[in-house]
């Protein structure tokens, strides 16, 4: 009989850990470090030491657990965190599906060559930004970065991270020499139509899309909303209305069938119903697969955030909040999950990553790898999101497979 997880088990892991930070609507809100997410990773090392396996967690509250001796790891992984009101398996499949193969493979007493690692990466939906994990782990994060970094309302991560005991300050201490990295592997749910459509339950990630995510300022000003003539005003909400508009223009004609535009966050100030908008902070984000296109199409949206400004006589002003390229997974990892679904037998088909993933910033600098399974009506970041239990286990095997042949058999 092949290798396999105990899937009972890890459906009520999922369960259980889905019931943390529920909502009304039958989605999850676990941002980093709300109470929920905090709740979750307790739950989590309580589980890391169900499993006889000793937890570790790093400065920027990434948690490991580790199988086997010393050497460069097989790691596996993903996130904890959600969105607000997100799905129960978006991160949470990739890291209980991680840690059932570990219990697995100790339990089965499977000799490695190579010690298996799971991490849950801290911050990968973006309450702070995104990534704030795996960037310190791969160094990409520098001290200067951090008092700046905070939450669209405001809450630096530095006092939020206190809050828990934590010294933000410390995140890049947790940087790891990359050739500690053999191999990274994550499983996750698609969160779009594709093997759906296509009926094929594993996908074998290509590439992960590229993000350019920046914050854009438009200043005007605060006058009466009887008495102000509408041309003499200098209203920052029409500069907004205008860059949504035509951004979204831009890109269809710009861009390619790949490219994104996502406006996600607006906020008005001062938000009254009889002032004029004096200024207007928004989220502006591409996503592309081909870095040439998505460098052309940020740069163009620049020129497109000046016009519009002077357009409606407001000034403009511009951060970055995440700027990550897209990245190609490694073929060394990419054969391992090939093998895995062909000793498993199932079909599956190559495809890109157009949602973010720490696979992509640990990507850059060790080999990675992603195994998809499918989103139902490719619906995700919503209550809807669901996949159905026998693609669930099927995955996690897929995974499991991959481990076992990128840690015991895999050479020197
Ligand atoms: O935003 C993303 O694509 C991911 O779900 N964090
Ligand atoms: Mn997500
Ligand atoms: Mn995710």
């Amino acid at each position: 009989m092949k290798l396999h997880i105990d899937f009972p088990r890890l459906r009520r892991d999922l369960t259980e850990l889905g019931a943390i930070g529920r909502t009304a609507e039958g989605g999850v809100s676990r941002p980093s470090f709300s109470e929920a997410d905090m709740r979750a990773r307790r739950w989590l090392l309580d589980r890391i030491a169900a499993a006889g396996l000793a937890a570790r967690v790093d400065a920027a509250g990434n948690i490991f657990a580790r199988l086997g001796g010393d050497g460069p790891a097989v790691m596996v992984g993903s996130h904890l965190d959600t969105v607000p009101n997100g799905g129960t398996l978006d991160g949470a499949l990739g890291v209980l599906a991680g840690l059932e193969c570990l219990r697995r493979i100790r339990e089965l007493g499977l000799p490695l060559r190579h010690p298996l690692e799971l991490v849950a990466f801290t911050d990968e939906e973006g309450r702070f930004g995104g990534f704030f994990g795996s960037y310190a782990l791969t160094g990409a994060l520098t001290p200067g970065d951090i008092p700046g970094i905070k939450d669209t309302q405001g809450e630096r991560i530095v006092d939020v991270m206190a809050r828990h005991g934590l010294d933000a300050m410390q995140a890049p201490s947790a940087r790891r020499d990359p050739a500690e990295i053999r191999a990274y592997v994550e499983l996750h749910i698609e969160q779009g139509p594709v093997l759906e459509a296509n009926r094929v339950p594993i996908g074998l990630v290509e590439a992960i899309v590229g993000i350019h995510r920046i914050g854009v300022t438009f200043h005007g000003r605060a006058d009466h909303a009887g008495t102000t003539p509408i041309p003499d005003r200098k209203d920052a909400l029409l500069g907004a209305a205008d860059l949504i508009r035509r951004g979204r223009d831009l890109v269809l004609a710009e861009g390619t069938p790949a490219s994104r535009l996502t406006v996600g966050v607006v906020q008005v100030k001062p938000g009254v119903a009889n002032i004029v908008p004096a200024e207007v902070f928004l989220t502006y984000e591409l996503r592309e697969v081909s870095a040439e296109m998505l460098r052309e199409l940020a740069a163009e949206s620049r020129a497109l955030i000046a016009e519009v400004a002077e357009a409606a006589g407001l000034t403009a002003s511009v951060e970055t909040i995440l700027d990550i390229p897209p990245v190609p997974l490694a073929d060394a990892v990419k054969d391992a999950i090939l093998a895995a679904t062909k000793e498993l037998g199932c079909a599956y088909m190559r495809l890109s990553a157009m949602a973010g993933h720490d696979a992509q910033v640990i990507g850059r600098v060790a080999p990675a790898g992603m195994i998809f399974v499918s989103s139902k009506d490719g619906r995700s970041h919503s209550p809807l999101e669901f996949t159905a239990d026998d693609e669930i286990e099927r995955g996690a095997n897929v995974l499991l497979l991959t481990l076992h042949r990128l840690a015991a058999d895999g050479g020197s």
